[in-house]
């Protein structure tokens, strides 16, 4: 996919100054969104992960400041302060003001998917207002400030030199500290979210065993920051375990593998569990591949391997039997894969598919050898016959057929299932292009729905409740639940293998749901589902997240509905006084006049088209469920959440 395209001069030129950074941020960080917003944290962060993978550094430090800046601190060895003998400045002068780092941008997927290898440093300092880095090193305290602002054409400089550095002190340890304002010119929002650092955070201290990072927010200046520390000496094995504890185990203890294979380092980390889903989670370089490539395959075909080798040598299966399948020996299969390598190429969908081809034969390999090794030592007798067990029971029920049977006879039985349709309020209109799908969070707030709506062209689908997750489910077992089955036969395209766009009865599916912790769940869970068996949907660009006000504003016959909390200090100094403020808890509240002027009125409303990668991201945070709430965590996959029974777990939330 990533085609390499020529490093001519003129590239060279245009890639040379922090201008070029500033003039296309995109190109850097992909976004100037909240997503393009937190990479500047992660390229920083990165350069700390660094010297911890060169084994310098013990603890990272990252705080996020009351003045919206944030503060990246390390125990290594400090960046270098020698003079450049060229540039005749301080090498950390250089770090932050070149773009150097040797024709690495020749590769379009390169700065976008991630890591920017060496060039993060100046790529933050050119999208920020100012930075200040201080070194601890050769026993003294060195300073460095940048800045960006407007110079004497009007335009503004990003990056440049404030004051050089400077020798501000004695110093008895060594390290970096890096803190830095996102520019507000540059970004839509430069509100940093506690919850994505947390989570980003936590998966990085998984994938770096042993190191130490904490997180301190700072913001509230009324309250005790809010402190929380990672670290897992067991790393990856940690993770596998960390994902799995809640669930019942085949097994106690994940199984850790790591080794070298052409240059590239393999680790991995091996359970498996009751249930019938296979979850792997796959890493290159610390980045995320949530659509795997070839470093999956070369597990996947590994263990197919070794586990029918090892159940033939064990007499398990005899001459006569054939292999067991790989899909058997990833029946309730949890496990992490994380590799280091050079020259990474990104491609797919959302740019998270591993492409290097010489990735594949060397996670085999190093698979192979591990897995045979490890259960050549003593004390796995039990993990191998629970493993075997499982596929063989994965292999009777591939067998007897009944997996295909059933989702093809359900699948079909979705094409006539008028009487499935029951709660949908469908519109008149015939012309499916205007029409548009809502789903909505509640029985309460979907009959004011359809009460409000403009019945030629907008149907309704209420949830009651929580929908069921579909991410511990086989696809018969998803077809099973009603209110999935009526969202499929709803919009008529059919789901899975068979869907087929031509179908579909709604062009626009908006989802409805509260603007809470229980909304966002279903949000998420909805898109899960998309994501994984109507990818089209979202990649034809159907799916929109619908936006219901937060605050109504009335003075005499004024009113005025406000979206977001960031919106609302304005909106009020705007009124004056003697205004009336009520705060909107969910859509249950709103009656079908006032949700009609302000959430399903297309002249009014607004209303958020879903990206691929949105989707993707819901279903991560689905499947590794990374949030801190562990009972809550616990509870939400222990109760099969479905459409008719409370949500416990979110209820438990809410008590907190
Ligand atoms: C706190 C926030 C972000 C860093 C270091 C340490 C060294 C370093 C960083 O070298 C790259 C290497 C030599 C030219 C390396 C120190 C060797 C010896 C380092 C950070 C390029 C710069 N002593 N720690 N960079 N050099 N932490 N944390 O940025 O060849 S960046």
């Amino acid at each position: 996919m990533a085609e390499k395209k020529s490093y001519d001069a003129k590239d060279i030129t245009v890639l040379e100054g922090l201008d070029a950074v500033r003039l296309r941020p995109g190109m850097y960080i992909g976004t100037t969104g909240a997503k393009g917003l937190h990479h500047l944290i992660w390229e920083i962060l990165d350069n700390s992960i660094d010297e911890a993978a060169n084994g310098y550094c013990s603890r990272i430090i990252l705080s996020l400041n009351s003045d919206g800046s944030v503060t990246v601190e390390d125990n290594g060895r400090g960046i270098p302060v020698d003079i450049h003998p060229v540039l005749k400045v301080s090498a950390v002068e250089v770090v932050y003001t070149q773009l150097h780092a040797g024709g690495k941008f020749n590769n379009d997927n390169y700065a976008y998917s991630g890591g920017l290898h060496g060039v993060g440093a100046s790529v933050v300092n050119a999208l920020s207002r100012w930075v200040t880095v201080e070194v601890n090193r050769d026993g003294k305290k060195y300073i460095i400030e940048f800045e960006s602002s407007v110079g004497k054409n009007g335009k503004i400089v990003g990056g440049a030199v404030k004051s050089p550095l400077t020798i501000v002190g004695k110093s008895a340890t060594t390290g970096t500290k890096v803190t830095f304002m996102p520019d507000d010119r540059i970004f839509e929002t430069i509100n940093f979210d506690y919850n994505t650092i947390n989570k980003h955070i936590k998966e990085q201290a998984f994938l770096n065993k042993g190191l130490e990072i904490c997180l301190v927010d700072n913001r509230n200046p009324n309250v005790e920051p809010v402190v929380k520390s990672y670290k897992y000496d067991g790393g990856i094995k940690d993770f596998a375990n960390y994902l799995t504890e809640s669930k019942t185990k085949l097994y106690d203890e994940a199984i850790y593998l790591s080794g070298t294979s052409s240059d590239i380092k393999v680790e991995v980390a091996i359970c498996h569990t009751d249930e019938y889903v296979d979850n792997i989670f796959s890493y290159v370089n610390n980045i995320n591949t949530s659509e795997g490539g070839t470093h999956e395959v070369g597990f996947k075909s590994a263990i197919t391997k070794v586990f029918n080798d090892l159940a033939r040598k064990a007499n398990i299966l005899k001459d006569k039997d054939s292999n067991l399948m790989g899909d058997d020996f990833r029946e309730g299969l949890c496990a992490v894969i994380s590799i280091k390598m050079k020259n990474v190429q990104f491609e797919g969908q959302t740019k998270a598919k591993l492409g290097n081809p010489e990735a594949r034969p060397a996670v085999e390999a190093v698979t192979i050898s591990e897995l045979t090794n490890y259960f050549n030592g003593r004390g796995t007798g039990k993990t191998l016959s629970a493993i075997i067990e499982k596929a063989l029971g994965a292999a009777k029920v591939r067998e007897a057929g009944r997996k295909a049977k059933e989702i093809a006879r359900q699948t079909n039985s979705l094409d006539n299932t008028n009487n499935l349709v029951g709660k949908l309020a469908a519109c008149s209109g015939k012309n499916y292009a205007n029409n548009e799908l809502f789903i909505v969070e509640g029985n309460s707030a979907g009959g004011s729905a359809k009460q409000a709506r403009d019945r030629h062209f907008q149907a309704v689908l209420p949830l009651r409740g929580k929908p069921l997750n579909v991410e511990k489910k086989r696809l018969e077992q998803v077809l099973q639940n009603e209110e999935f089955r009526t969202i499929i036969s709803a919009l008529g395209a059919g789901i899975g293998q068979k869907f087929d766009l031509s179908g579909l009865k709604y062009h626009k599916v908006i989802i409805l749901a509260d603007a809470d912790q229980d909304g966002a769940h279903i949000r998420a869970i909805l898109l899960t589902f998309f994501y994984r068996y109507m990818r089209e949907l979202i990649t034809e660009g159907h799916v929109f997240i619908g936006m219901p006000p937060l605050y109504k504003l009335k003075k005499k016959d004024l009113t005025e509905y406000v979206y977001s909390d960031a919106e609302i200090d304005e909106a009020i100094k705007r009124f004056g006084s003697n205004y009336k403020l009520s705060r909107y808890k969910g859509l249950g509240e709103m009656n079908p006049e006032e949700l009609w002027t302000t959430t399903l009125d297309p002249k009014e409303r607004t209303i958020v088209q879903v990206s691929i990668e949105d989707a993707a991201e819901a279903e991560k945070m689905i499947t590794t469920l990374m949030g801190d709430n562990i009972d809550a965590r616990k509870l939400y996959i222990s109760e099969n959440a479905d459409f008719n029974k409370e949500d416990k777990a979110m209820n438990l939330l809410k008590k907190k």
